[in-house]
């Protein structure tokens, strides 16, 4: 079963939002395998963010996201991938719908409260960056193939 990875952002855990967060994701009818609030290293957060390595905002980036704990999280569900990055809604709030994670509580581009892998690729990578695999739990809601 496909899965991705999502981690909310110090933002989004100073401003209170996990459990709004997490009920988007359980509501939609995804199924959580993985989850740990923690402090991110520098090493991490640079390997995460290795593709925006050159960009003006990498330094920032790599500063916020380890500047307090993030909730670190799998998700496990058809097409979660890309269902979640459209409940995330776009990467500036200005430009994100309401009714999405970032259009509804988000403000500005460098404190978007949430990220999520963006293709399949990256999701494998960066699930197995975050997660060891004794740390995902394998299991299956019980009659979730004939309520979604
Ligand atoms: P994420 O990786 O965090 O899920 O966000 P994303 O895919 O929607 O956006 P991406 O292009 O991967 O950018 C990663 C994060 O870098 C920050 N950013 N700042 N112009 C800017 O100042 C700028 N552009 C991107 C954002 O916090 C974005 O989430
Ligand atoms: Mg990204």
């Amino acid at each position: 079963m496909e899965r991705t990875f999502l981690a909310i952002k110090p933002d989004g855990v100073q401003r209170k939002l996990v459990g709004e967060i997490i009920r988007r994701f359980e509501t939609k009818g995804f199924t959580l395998v993985g989850l740990k609030l923690m402090n991110v290293s520098r090493e991490l957060a640079e390997t995460h963010y290795g593709v925006h390595r050159e960009r003006p905002f990498f330094a920032g980036l790599v500063d916020f996201i380890t500047s307090a704990p993030v909730v670190a999280m799998v998700w496990e569900g058809e097409g979660v991938i890309a269902s979640a990055r459209k409940i995330i809604g776009a990467t500036n709030p200005l430009n994100s719908e309401p009714g999405t994670i970032r259009g509804d509580f988000g403000v500005n581009v460098g404190r978007n409260l949430i990220h999520g892998s963006d293709a399949p690729e990256t999701a494998q990578q960066e699930v197995s960056l975050w997660f060891k695999d004794e740390e995902l739990v394998n299991w299956q809601p019980a009659l979730l193939s004939w309520i979604h």
